[in-house]
């Protein structure tokens, strides 16, 4: 008898809880002909999405309600089109490099990306390093589980 095992090694981050939900973000700038808003990122709707517009080194922040550790975080891309937009994503969480993303992207993609050990911090920030624009449907940031709130 063979078991297929669906499970991947990034479940964990795909069913974390989100700590970004609801929370105010900013960006680095966005295109006033469409709502591509920064709180799009993190109001739970694959629908809505962040876009800036085309810049060097655009980039969206959100401040967590406190300081915590962070293990990782998981990106949804935009569904309807451009999905290869999402590519050189660099992710800072306090300061600290967490994880990067060479992409590109596809439509609808989800995307873990763990940090390369747990961070501690308040501030997270995703960069497309060099020019173009940053775009996704949601980022859902999470905390790193009681093993690692231990070492600190
Ligand atoms: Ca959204």
């Amino acid at each position: 008898m063979v078991t297929i095992c669906l499970l991947t090694a990034d479940d964990d981050l795909i069913s974390g809880e989100d700590l970004a939900l609801g929370l105010e973000a900013k960006q680095s700038s966005w295109d006033k002909t469409y709502n591509h808003v920064s709180q799009n990122g993190v109001d739970g709707v694959t629908k809505s999405i962040v876009a800036t517009q085309r810049d060097s080194n655009p980039y969206w922040t959100v401040e967590l309600q406190k300081e915590e550790k962070i293990k990782g975080v998981v990106f949804i891309n935009r569904v309807d089109c451009c999905g290869e937009r999402f590519n050189n994503i660099h992710v800072m969480v306090g300061g600290k490099e967490c994880a990067t993303f060479k992409g590109p992207g596809s439509n609808g993609e989800i995307i873990p990306l763990r940090c390369s050990h747990p961070l501690t911090g308040k501030k997270v920030e995703v960069t497309l390093k060099g020019k173009g624009i940053l775009s996704f449907a949601e980022i859902k940031i999470i905390a790193a589980d009681g093993k690692y709130q231990l070492d600190r």
